[in-house]
């Protein structure tokens, strides 16, 4: 069967190709599979875009070539960020008219062999399905499983599998062989019952590439505490006196008039433009709005989590509020490039981490904050080197508020092993990505400064690690990175 129906170019939607799409279905549903389809096709086409709640890691986002200009998508890298109750998904509350077997599509953009694939459920139908495919860096659809459906209330969710993946548009159709192409005319604002939130608030901000796999939940590398995990927030990567971008988005589930203000609060050192609170305004039948803020932290910010909080005045003068982590990463001094020991890989030991003071042995240059990723990984490949099969060490020191217990948080992409204060408190053999190697070790700071040594092994493709401290239940600690100098030595 050819194509049932014509793309759309984008900002042209209009009621022609509405019908077109209609009619389109309804000459193909002259001829139904005996039994198999309800007389009149039932279709159900809707932005993925308008969730009507949305979680990170999932973010909705200004998208080029999408329907609307925007979608749903989780950024590349930001599996290393994804929650631990709630990896990330956007929900969608629809309603079917018809009994029927409806085929599901969705048009996706992947950005490559391991950034294309979703999950997604369809309730009460279909309580986990996954969507994969294998054409890549366009704007295409793919299809999803059949889900049998009664006339009345279904619940979508699509969420985390991989990162690198966006969702533009989202069809649900009794149709065989629908195989729609380009852009279609949404016929749907999914609508949640009038008991839900009256709107719902997410937040996306600047985030591009880095890249990894699917992986499993958070390790804890030795017993801690059992009420210490990975708080599901969004984390906002901050790089000092460099801007970053956080959009609030709005979702009118009313669909009514409304206004209202956007608050950002925090006390870290920043600017916040156009001004820390903006009003919002959405006409009848809006269902999304986007308020833009500008961050400007000041270049002497304290490399640490900073706590924000975004608050938005509803309507009906309910406040909705979401916690955010301001993350600005450590700065790090890194060694020059040694070869990889073929054999004894991570174990080889290198001068470096058997002297008293790591930076008495070999060169060390300050990874520039350029190295940083986005999601807040250390780019090895820009501070070090891009060869492959090599190992090379990172050095920083920190500063606790208070001595005690804390967590190691971290992530590596290849083989790492981390010294505190000259004592070997975390290896990870792995060569998987960043999302995959998450871990939680428990550690312990002295008063004053801390030394972190470490030591980060490269086989080939993505060569990053992270590295944040937390307090002993999971959330952002206070502990602040030093402005670690290399040393300078008389030349010989
Ligand atoms: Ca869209
Ligand atoms: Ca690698």
């Amino acid at each position: 069967m050819g194509k049932m129906w014509k793309p759309m170019k984008p900002r042209r939607p209009g009621f022609i190709a509405f019908c077109a799409f209609f009619t389109a279905l309804r000459m193909a549903a002259a001829d139904p599979a005996p039994g198999a389809t309800p007389a009149k096709p039932q279709v159900v086409c809707f932005e993925a875009e308008y969730a009507n709640e949305v979680t990170p890691i999932v973010h909705v986002v200004r998208a080029k070539g999408a329907s609307g200009g925007m979608a749903i998508s989780v950024p590349e890298g930001a599996g290393c960020r994804r929650g631990v109750n709630d990896p990330g998904h956007a929900t969608y509350h629809l309603t079917i008219a018809a009994d029927g077997l409806y085929y599901t599509w969705f048009r996706v953009w992947w950005q490559g062999t391991c950034s294309n694939s979703l999950f997604g459920s369809l309730t009460p139908a279909l309580p986990r399905f996954s969507v994969m495919g294998n054409v890549f860096k366009k704007w295409h659809w793919v299809h999803g499983p059949m889900a049998k459906l009664k006339a009345g209330h279904a619940e979508m969710e699509i969420g985390y599998r991989e990162d690198g993946i966006w969702v533009d548009q989202v069809l649900l159709t009794t149709q065989p062989g629908a195989n729609p192409d380009g852009i279609l005319h949404p016929n749907t604002i999914p609508t949640p019952p009038p008991d839900r939130n009256e709107m719902t608030v997410s937040l996306s901000s600047t985030a591009v590439a880095c890249g990894s796999l699917t992986a499993p939940r958070l390790r804890v590398t030795s017993h801690i505490d059992r009420t210490a995990s990975i708080p599901d927030e969004e984390s906002v990567v901050l790089i000092p006196g460099q801007r970053t971008n956080l959009t609030v988005w709005l979702r009118n589930n009313r669909l009514a008039p409304a206004s209202g203000s956007v608050a950002f609060l925090t006390q870290a050192k920043m600017a916040v433009e156009p001004a820390s609170s903006v009003p919002y305004r959405l006409e009848k039948g809006e269902p999304l709005a986007a308020v833009d803020f500008r961050l400007l932290p000041r270049k002497d910010i304290a490399r640490r989590s900073h706590r924000a909080i975004v608050r938005a005045v509803l309507p009906s003068g309910k406040v909705e509020a979401r916690r955010l982590n301001l993350l600005c990463p450590f700065r790090w001094l890194c060694s020059e490039a040694h070869p990889l020991d073929p054999a004894r890989g991570l174990d080889a030991p290198h001068p470096i981490e058997q002297a008293a003071n790591p930076l008495d042995v070999g060169t060390w240059h300050v990874a520039s904050d350029s190295c940083i990723t986005p999601i807040g990984l250390l780019n090895m490949r820009k501070a070090v080197t891009k060869k492959d099969y090599v190992v090379a060490y990172a050095y920083t020191e920190v500063r606790p508020p208070r001595p005690g217990s804390y967590l190691l948080y971290t992530g590596n992409d290849d083989m790492i092993k981390v010294w505190i204060n000259g004592k070997e408190v975390y290896r990870e053999d792995s060569e998987q990505p960043t999302s995959a190697t998450r871990a939680l070790t428990p550690i312990k700071l002295v008063e004053g400064r801390n030394r972190i040594l470490v030591k980060s092994c490269q086989k080939r493709n993505f060569w990053e690690f992270f590295l944040e401290i937390r307090n002993a239940d999971g959330s952002p600690s206070a502990v602040e990175g030093c402005n670690v100098q290399p040393p300078s030595r008389p030349p010989k």
